[in-house]
């Protein structure tokens, strides 16, 4: 989130784009209807008519997979009618010219005839949105899980950036993140394509982490194959199942195949493809389940030995920081002490480590941390806050000591909830200390990309991440300056090298501390960070977004179609990527498989209904927690699968019938329809959160004594299509097809 959720209060209008917050983030639908009952618009734009889309004012159904073409057909009709914003384009925006050049081909009209959505709702939505000062954007899944899942993510923001929305109160990008402290797993970077703080996996990165850690280099550098595997991106989540089926991605994986698999804090049989995953799980020589409950992937095994389940502590037996969908990191206390033979997950690790002989290099900050407060004995997890706040330096962290987030914690009532502002001894910190929070007197940043406050309120301009100026020579730093700033327009991040030429000057011993250094790689003090908050400077410069992504292979959001579309006639007009080798280690299929019945022919045409997923209120994830809790297994007690009530009549289905739903990788699974409105006539919806049945079967008998969760059910996952981020490589699991047959008595 670029804000937060008090925030939303300020909007004059809502657009909810590919999320159910009604369902999924109640806690957020409260703030959402507060700012509707203060007279905000709220519009939904969403394949399934949600509960959220029955509480907004607008609901207007899209097909899945075609948000980029809505927003261009959005920017369109902006465009034509002058409703931008220019001088904030000019200012803060790379490369929004070629937004505006394809935002040509996207009449209305064009953009409807794509999307689905008629070309007046698009008109009369820009129009309205454009109007309104300010308007903020909510989305989640809806976007990501798709090939373009990640232009996805771009076209949202760059649409904000023409109305002038980013860095306003009421206004930015809101993602609602998925699970508990989601957030902080991803700055913690647990992704195969970065150390923590999105740092990166080239050699700076390393040698910051490894000086940080106390361990050498080369010491780290041993630990791998050689250096090019030590700087290479991992598999991920969704391909390592790949590593190990398919002889030709050994190559990506220094030539060997992948052996085994420890899984901590993962459902797994959420992950698509799941009949791959389970014949993958099967020819490893290792599997390791680290989870409070079964997992549910563990239940799909036929192996008979080198499976473990090692019993976590679930996060009521634990403490520590946790980071929520708005930046901000929260300390949470213990409740109680861990049961039975559970342990906290952090020991599993230091297990690990110590058998394959580098507990001591693993510890050793830990105990640095604690020396440096007087002890012997480091303090977990108040010692690994201290840090991992003290290295992760890139999104600033370096404000969020273990002490002031106890206080925080400690004090609710003197934070204001609309503006996350304290009083008393918090007068001038924003609640949690949302990130960046640069150093111990910085307040924390509630609104991202203000450049209209001061930095010491929270005040910054876009990052310079990739030089201050663009390969077509164009500068990437912004003309504007901060208010109270010493030194005038854009500059870059701050380094040893450039501090004095921003106007600072350093004393002798101070430049001696820096040297080499810069406002995220450099260890030992935050002497550049303070002396450039005290000059009114941000830490990582002030420059300008880019629209335009040059390194990427599509360098501005262009519309693809999924690789399973429903629109056949659309595939070839608007093909997807090019295959791509190597893709998180796995050589990943895109216009081949689009592509794979033949030139004249279309997966629509074998399987005509698009496939949607979701969630129920009463189950997360997997539900291996929640279908093991009697009260909420009796809320949602069954897997479902939505069908509109004209494809019902027309396969001859009655509610409450059992059908076969057929994936495209063969395989099917047996479940009730529910005939119902929410889905149109071209698609079916899903609820994510059910395991345990097995194309028909169940796999019940499959768990240990006295661990057989309540309820049972077909995993989605079982028939999702193929398909993954062309970036991320995450699970295109909100497009597919499919095909129903109804279930013949007798
Ligand atoms: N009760 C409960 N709450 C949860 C969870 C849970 O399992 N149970 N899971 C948590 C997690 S991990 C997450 S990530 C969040 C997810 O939260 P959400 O993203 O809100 O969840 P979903 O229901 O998966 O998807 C959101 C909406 O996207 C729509 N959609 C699908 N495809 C498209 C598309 O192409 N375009 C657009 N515009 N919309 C589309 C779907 O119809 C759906 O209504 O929820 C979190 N909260
Ligand atoms: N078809 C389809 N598939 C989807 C989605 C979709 O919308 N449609 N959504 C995707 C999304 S956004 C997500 S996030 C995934 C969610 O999928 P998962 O992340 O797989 O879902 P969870 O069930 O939340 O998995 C959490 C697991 O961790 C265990 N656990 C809980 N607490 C702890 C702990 O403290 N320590 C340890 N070690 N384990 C713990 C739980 O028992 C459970 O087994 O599903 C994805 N898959
Ligand atoms: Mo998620």
């Amino acid at each position: 989130m670029t804000n937060h959720l008090g925030d939303m209060m300020f909007s004059k209008y809502i657009l909810v784009v590919g999320a159910n917050p009604a369902v999924n983030h109640p806690v957020s639908m409260v703030h959402i209807l507060r700012a509707k009952e203060k007279g905000a618009k709220l519009v939904c734009i969403d394949p399934r008519f949600t509960k959220t889309a029955a509480k907004c004012d607008e609901f207007h159904r899209i097909r899945s997979g075609t948000d980029i073409a809505f927003a261009y057909g959005l920017l369109n009709h902006i465009i034509t009618k002058k409703l931008y914003n220019e001088e904030y384009l000019k200012d803060r925006v790379y490369g929004y010219e070629e937004i505006i050049k394809e935002a040509q081909k996207f009449s209305p009209e064009v953009a409807a005839d794509v999307c689905g959505i008629p070309a007046d709702e698009i008109r009369h939505i820009a129009e309205e949105m454009a109007a309104a000062k300010p308007a903020c954007l909510i989305w989640n899944q809806g976007l990501t899980q798709h090939t373009v899942g990640t232009s996805n993510t771009r076209i949202m923001p760059i649409l904000q950036m023409f109305l002038g929305n980013i860095g306003k109160n009421g206004g930015g990008v809101n993602i609602l993140r998925g699970h508990d402290n989601v957030q902080g797993a991803s700055d913690m970077n647990n992704l195969a394509d970065s150390l923590p703080g999105y740092y990166g996996l080239g050699e700076p990165a390393w040698r910051h982490f490894c000086k940080h850690w106390g361990v050498e280099y080369d010491w780290m550098l041993s630990r791998f194959k050689d250096k090019a595997m030590m700087e290479k991106t991992g598999f991920a989540h969704s391909t390592w199942k790949f590593g190990v089926l398919d002889e030709e991605n050994a190559a990506n994986n220094a030539g060997t195949k992948l052996r085994a698999l420890v899984v901590i804090g993962s459902g797994m049989t959420t992950v698509s493809l799941l009949s791959l995953q389970k014949q993958a799980m099967d020819k490893l020589d290792l599997v390791v389940f680290v989870d409070p409950y079964v997992n549910d992937l563990a239940i799909y095994s036929d192996r008979s030995d080198n499976l473990f389940m090692l019993p976590a502590a679930s996060q009521m037996e634990t403490s520590g920081s946790v980071a929520a969908t708005n930046r901000s990191y929260q300390w949470r206390s213990k409740v109680m002490e861990p049961l039975f033979e559970c342990r906290p997950d952090e020991e599993f690790l230091f297990g690990l480590a110590d058998r394959l002989g580098f507990l001591k290099e693993y510890q050793w900050r830990l105990y640095d941390v604690a020396k440096s407060k007087g002890r012997e004995q480091f303090i977990w997890p108040d010692d690994a806050t201290t840090e991992l706040t003290q290295s992760i330096r890139s999104i600033g962290l370096q404000g969020m000591s273990p002490e002031r987030l106890k206080a925080h914690q400690e004090n609710w009532h003197l934070f204001d909830k609309v503006t996350l502002e304290g009083s008393g001894p918090f007068k001038g910190e924003y609640y949690a200390l949302p990130w960046p929070c640069w150093s111990e007197k910085h307040p924390g940043t509630p609104v991202m990309y203000n450049d209209e406050i001061p930095v010491m309120r929270g005040g910054m301009g876009f990052r310079v991440n990739w030089g201050t100026t663009s390969p077509d020579g164009q500068s990437m730093l912004t003309p504007r300056t901060l208010p109270n700033a010493k030194y005038d327009g854009g500059h870059a991040p701050i380094t040893a090298a450039n501090i004095e030429s921003l106007g600072i000057h350093l004393s002798e011993e101070e430049k001696q501390k820096v040297a080499g250094s810069t406002f995220a790689l450099g260890i030992g003090n935050n002497i550049l960070v303070e002396k450039a908050l005290e000059a009114g400077l941000c830490p990582y410069g002030n420059g300008k977004a880019r629209a335009v992504v040059w390194n990427w292979y599509d360098k501005i959001p262009l519309h693809r179609e999924p690789l399973h579309s429903v629109r056949g006639d659309l595939v070839d007009k608007y093909p997807n990527f090019p295959d791509k080798k190597d893709h998180f280690r796995a050589n990943i299929k895109y216009r081949s498989r689009q592509k794979e019945l033949g030139e004249n022919k279309n997966w629509v045409d074998e399987f005509p209904i698009n496939m949607l997923s979701g969630r129920l209120v009463a189950h997360m994830g997997t539900g291996a927690e929640t279908r093991s809790a009697k009260y909420l297994a009796e809320v949602e007690s069954e897997m479902f699968v939505e069908i509109h009530p004209d494809k019902a009549a027309e396969l001859n289905i009655k509610n409450g019938d059992m059908v076969w739903v057929y994936g495209t990788m063969d395989t099917r699974i047996l479940v009730p329809a529910k005939i119902s409105t929410r889905v149109d006539y071209n698609s079916i919806w899903l609820p994510q959160n059910f395991s345990g049945l097995e194309q028909g079967k169940s796999r019940l008998d499959y768990y240990p004594e006295g661990t057989k969760p309540y309820v049972i059910g077909e995993a989605a996952n079982m028939i999702s299509s193929y398909g993954f981020d062309y970036n991320s490589a995450c699970p295109e699991t909100k497009c597919g097809l499919c095909r129903i047959e109804k279930v013949q008595k007798g």
